[in-house]
């Protein structure tokens, strides 16, 4: 179905729920690929259970504005022979004529792993692997694909997202996070392999520093890593936004090595309606624009929120004008 036209900071969809936007350019088009809220009577906790999503659903537009296509459901948790529950935020990569969907849910024994599965178009069906990709944990992978075609996976999520529970390189279900003076857990990061099907090496912890050179403390909520990576180059550097999850921004570093390390910049979205906020950002047509969610269409409910987008400009030293939401 297509909706109306839509201004920035309107929800994409009202029809739906949706969360978690990776908007990429593909043909020219806008494709968003969202997780998809579900209505549910199950428990709410610091676990997230009340993310208990089923499905994706891809939208597209001609450009921020325009029209938005659901173009219906993608692919379902039944399809996916590996995973039991909780299909989270997903992201999406093209190569060679193929459309990759990146997607974390928990495995049969409720760990967190990341799946792939492929189309031959951008809005799907996609076709699962039978299983996850190997040495993959935790969630919310973004998939950055550099100048020269290369893959790169980021991802990564403390609490319900178990990363506190790989820092022994192994899972560990007691696993908790560093002491709030010790250096924050960083995300993880890993080049593809060219069937983008697999990781290429271990995974690398990427290390965010402050403005004097230090790894951030665990401690420091208001800028360290929490969860929803998402990597872009603009003037020769790469810039990593995240969320910081407990204090409710999306805030970024820069480097000038994928791999980083990265230094600390500041906010680029304030807090928005709701507990989560999540993000992606994407240039069209010499126009950079951050997509985001809240929780505006229900009213507030933390594990029903919408989609949104709004134009994201930088001042004359790269940095990013903070955005305020409402
Ligand atoms: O949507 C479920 C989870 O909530 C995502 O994976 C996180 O980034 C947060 O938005």
């Amino acid at each position: 179905m297509t909706t109306e036209s839509k201004k920035p900071n309107e929800p994409l969809v009202t029809h739906i729920y949706t969360a978690d936007p990776s908007a990429h350019v593909f043909n020219g088009r806008i494709y968003v690929y969202p997780s998809h809220d579900l209505e549910h009577a199950g428990e709410t906790n610091d676990n997230g259970d009340q993310y208990a999503m089923e499905d994706y659903h891809v939208l597209s537009m001609d450009a921020p504005g325009a029209p938005v296509t659901d173009h219906g459901q993608a692919l379902h948790l039944n399809d996916i022979p590996w995973a039991s529950a909780q299909l989270w935020a997903p992201d999406a990569a093209s190569k060679d004529g193929k459309y990759y969907l990146f997607f974390p849910a928990r495995d049969h024994d409720g760990i967190f792993r990341i799946g792939v599965a492929v189309s031959t178009a951008p809005e799907g069906p996609f076709q699962p692997e039978a299983s996850y990709m190997e040495g993959s944990f935790s969630i919310d992978p973004a998939v950055y694909v550099d100048d020269s075609g290369l893959a790169y996976m980021f991802f990564g999520g403390l609490w319900g997202g178990q990363l506190e529970k790989w820092q022994e390189g192994s899972f560990n279900p007691e696993g908790e996070g560093p002491a709030p003076d010790e250096a924050a857990i960083g995300p993880r990061a890993a080049l593809l392999s060219s069937d983008m099907r697999s990781f290429q090496h271990e995974p690398k912890e990427i290390v965010i520093l402050d403005e004097t050179g230090q790894p951030l403390r665990a401690g420091d909520e208001e800028r360290r890593y929490f969860e929803g990576p998402w990597i872009h180059k603009h003037e020769d550097l790469y810039y990593l936004s995240y969320s910081t999850g407990t204090t409710h921004k999306l805030v970024y570093a820069v480097s000038g090595d994928l791999y980083g390390p990265y230094t600390y910049q500041g906010v680029i979205l304030e807090p928005v309606i709701g507990w989560t906020t999540h993000h992606s950002i994407v240039k069209f047509q010499d126009k950079w624009y951050l997509f985001y969610h809240d929780s505006s269409l229900s009213g507030g409910v933390n594990h029903l929120r919408c989609v949104k987008y709004t134009e994201l400009t930088y001042n004359e030293d790269g940095t990013i004008v903070t955005i305020k939401p409402y």
